[in-house]
Parts: C-alpha cells; sequence; structure tokens
C-alpha cells in the first residue's frame, strides 16, 4: 500500500472526521495538540463500562477481577508497543505533564545546592517548569542546550554542559513545533557516562515513530495516551527497572503500599509503588485499543505515511510567497508537524480565517516560550499529521494559506 493511501483506508475508523465545521468537511490538522479516536477505541471504553467495570487490585469479585485482568493487559499491551524488558517499567499517569512532574519530584529531592540540571531550548513548557520547580526547591542550577541553525540541538555545547555536577538531562524526543527528532540515544550514552539521568519527553514521538525502549537507553520516557489516538487522562511513565527499584514514590495513597503503621509504611513493588489512589482504568483499556490500532497499521508505514504528508506539507507551503516555513528541511526524517508563519498575519488571525474553511491548526507559542524567544517570534501557525491525514487535506490548507493575505 503506498504510504499516502494509508490514509484514505483510516479514515472511516474516525466517526469524527464525517462531521462538518461552517459548512466544510472538517480537515483536521490539529492531532499533536490531541488526535481523534477510532472507533476501536471508543468502542473498547464504552465496551468497559457496560460490561466490567469495577475499582483494581482490590475486589474478589468477578467484575473487580475483570477490571484488574484489563487494566494489567492494557500495561502489558504499552510495554509490547514501546519496546520496554518489563511490565514493572510501565507506569501510569494522567500524561506526559504528569510523568514528568513525578520524575521531577522524586529526583528532585535527590538533588543538593549546586547539582543541575540540563534541559533544552525546545523543550514544551511540560519537560521546563517541573525542572524549574525542582531547581529551585533544592538551590540547584538549570541549564538548556541551545538551538543552533533554528532547528537542531547545538551537540557540541550539549557536551560542554555536562558536567561532574549534572544529575538528570531532560529532554525532547521530538519538538512539538519544529519537528526535529533529536539524536537522544546518542545524548543517553554521553550523559550516562557524565553519570546523569535521562528523562525522554515522548509526547511527539510515540504517536508517530516505533519505539524500542530497552535499546534505546534513557532512564525515563514519558507520553500521553490523547495524541496517540487513545483517551484523554492517560499517560504513560516508563523508568528503567534499576532506577525506578531505587527510588521513592512521588505521592501517598492508596495501592502503592504492602503495609502501613501510624508512623511509617513499606511501598508496594513496582509499577504499583508509583501508582496511589484509583487508576484511570477505562483509559487504560482505550490506550491499550489505541496501541492494537497502530500495531495493527504497522508503525513503520505510519511513519512513511505521516513523512510523506509533511514533506507535502513543506513543499506546497514553501512555494507561497510570504510563508516562512520553521524546523529542518523536507527531506529530513521529522516528526508530523509544519510551523509556519504568512508575512503580515498574526498566527491567531490565520487560524481564525483558516477554521471559517473547515481547516483545524494550532496557532500560538505552542506551550514553548523560550523556542520562540530564540526564534524571535511570538508564535506560528502549526498543521500537524495523524495516520487518518490525507493528501486532499494538504492541498486544502495549502489553498487557504495562499488567500490569508488577501483576506485581512
Ligand atoms: N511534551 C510535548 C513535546 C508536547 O508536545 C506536549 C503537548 C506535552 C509535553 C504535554 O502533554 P500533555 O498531554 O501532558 O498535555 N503538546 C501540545 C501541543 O503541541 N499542542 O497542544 C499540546
Amino acid at each position: 500500500m503506498s504510504p499516502v493511501t494509508l490514509g484514505e483506508r483510516c479514515r472511516a475508523d474516525f466517526p469524527i472526521l464525517s462531521r462538518t465545521v461552517h459548512g466544510y468537511p472538517v480537515a483536521y490538522l490539529d492531532s499533536a495538540a490531541s488526535s481523534q479516536k477510532p472507533r476501536q477505541v471508543i468502542e473498547a471504553i464504552q465496551r468497559y463500562y457496560e460490561r466490567s467495570h469495577a475499582n483494581v487490585h482490590r475486589s474478589i469479585h468477578t467484575l473487580g477481577e475483570e477490571a484488574t485482568e484489563l487494566y494489567e493487559n492494557a500495561r502489558d499491551a504499552v510495554r509490547a508497543f514501546i519496546g520496554a524488558r518489563s511490565r514493572e517499567e510501565i507506569v501510569f499517569t494522567r500524561g506526559t505533564t504528569e510523568a514528568i512532574n513525578l520524575v521531577a519530584q522524586v529526583v528532585g529531592r535527590t538533588l543538593v545546592p549546586g547539582d543541575e540540571v540540563l534541559v533544552t531550548e525546545m523543550e514544551h513548557h511540560s519537560n521546563l517548569i517541573p525542572w524549574q520547580l525542582a531547581c529551585r526547591d533544592r538551590g540547584a542550577v538549570l541549564r538548556a542546550v541551545p538551538v543552533r541553525d533554528g532547528c537542531h540541538l547545538d551537540l557540541d555545547a550539549f557536551r560542554r554542559l555536562l558536567g561532574g555536577r549534572t544529575r538528570i538531562v531532560a529532554v525532547t524526543h521530538v519538538s512539538n513545533v519544529l519537528g526535529t527528532i533529536n539524536p537522544v540515544a546518542e545524548m543517553a550514552r554521553a550523559a550516562h557516562a557524565a553519570g546523569a539521568l535521562v528523562l525522554v519527553d515522548g509526547a511527539q514521538a510515540a504517536p508517530h515513530l516505533a519505539l524500542d525502549l530497552a535499546g534505546l537507553g534513557a532512564d525515563f520516557y514519558a507520553f500521553s495516551g490523547h495524541k496517540m489516538l487513545g483517551p484523554t487522562g492517560i499517560g504513560v511513565l516508563y523508568g528503567r527497572q534499576e532506577v525506578l527499584d531505587r527510588l521513592e514514590p512521588a505521592w501517598g495513597g492508596g495501592e502503592m503500599i504492602k503495609e502501613v503503621w501510624i508512623d511509617r509504611a513499606q511501598w508496594n513493588d513496582l509499577p504499583w509503588r508509583f501508582e496511589p489512589g484509583t487508576p484511570p482504568i477505562a483509559e487504560a483499556v482505550g490506550l491499550a485499543a489505541a496501541v492494537e490500532y497502530l500495531d495493527t497499521l504497522g508503525m513503520p508505514r505510519v511513519t512513511a505515511h505521516e513523512q510523506e504528508l509533511t514533506r507535502l506539507a513543506q513543499e506546497a507551503l514553501a512555494a507561497l510567497p510570504g510563508v516562512t516555513l520553521y524546523g529542518p528541511p523536507p527531506g529530513e526524517r521529522r516528526g508530523a508537524v509544519v510551523a509556519f508563519n504568512v508575512e503580515g498575519i498574526h498566527p491567531h488571525d490565520g487560524a481564525a480565517i483558516l477554521d471559517e474553511a473547515g481547516i483545524a491548526v494550532r496557532a500560538g507559542h505552542h506551550c514553548a516560550q523560550p523556542l520562540m524567544k530564540r526564534l524571535g517570534i511570538v508564535g506560528t501557525l502549526r498543521a500537524s499529521f495523524c495516520v487518518h491525514s490525507i493528501q486532499a487535506e494538504v492541498e486544502r490548507l495549502a489553498r487557504a494559506v495562499s488567500t490569508l493575505q488577501a483576506q485581512l
């Protein structure tokens, strides 16, 4: 199957794509913010609530056992999907943001004044603010790897910034603005050689790239279900077992303990030590269905399809007068986002006009203000692609963008 027809084949699975916006069939080009859901995911959640719902890990009754089995099976499905070694390494969270905050809390507690945390200039605020808080609380120093040539990390600067005081490197796998795919395996090797831990923000990678976390070498890897065809309210923190094993829990509550006295407690085994309280059960069931859907398509095919559409969009937009594109040039392997500006048009105005034509794109700083500052802009428009995206939508986008200047 040619990559472009993958989108045509998938479309019927996404009920929302049959609706119209302002009289036009919706062209949903905002999957990087949150993806739409295939019927298979919606139905799995509905089936769960109609047939198997109860609380997990505590009930002897049949429904409780079924819910527990579905929840734990979802963990196994995620483990296999991302190539982790064991189910102990898969912690369910509410999303990428919570996963990163969890690590920032537990690793943050181990920081002492003068320790360093290394992030990059292209991080989403989710992978920046938790580290600002941790550093502020512990007297640690936050440093950032600069972005050079508008879209790549300066790896020489990275090596210079890595030092004996660096405790953790927190870097995004794929930039949500530029689409740059960072060399995270290489960065993890360098960070480990310097004695630092590595957290990779995989929010924009897990939906689009085949992952092999055992091979990648990161200590932590965070991503969100809702960006990869799954429901909102669930995400994953992968943690290398040897590392998770020696960490204290982030938060306390039910289910994360083995035995409790009034003044102390014995922690539960992995991964439950990091999952206090009633977890997102239906959401885990939905995420398992999303992972199964992506697996059936095959991640290499998903990647090829999305990269082809990304290239088509880059070429179509670059051909228009007054359009500036951000990120690596066409042909370089990159994520499924295309950020751009149109001369004289504020991104918010541009997005509002595109919406009138039924085209949904994101506009603004994309929660990456330090990157915007580095690029010297207030924001961008951004189109992003998914399994159901098709060439006709790219062409509609380019046509609509070509009329923007005339409409203001
Ligand atoms: N990290 C990256 C790289 C992201 O792109 C996002 C969300 C997050 C973390 C946070 O994920 P959450 O699910 O916990 O909210 N990015 C975007 C975006 O690009 N547009 O809207 C949300």
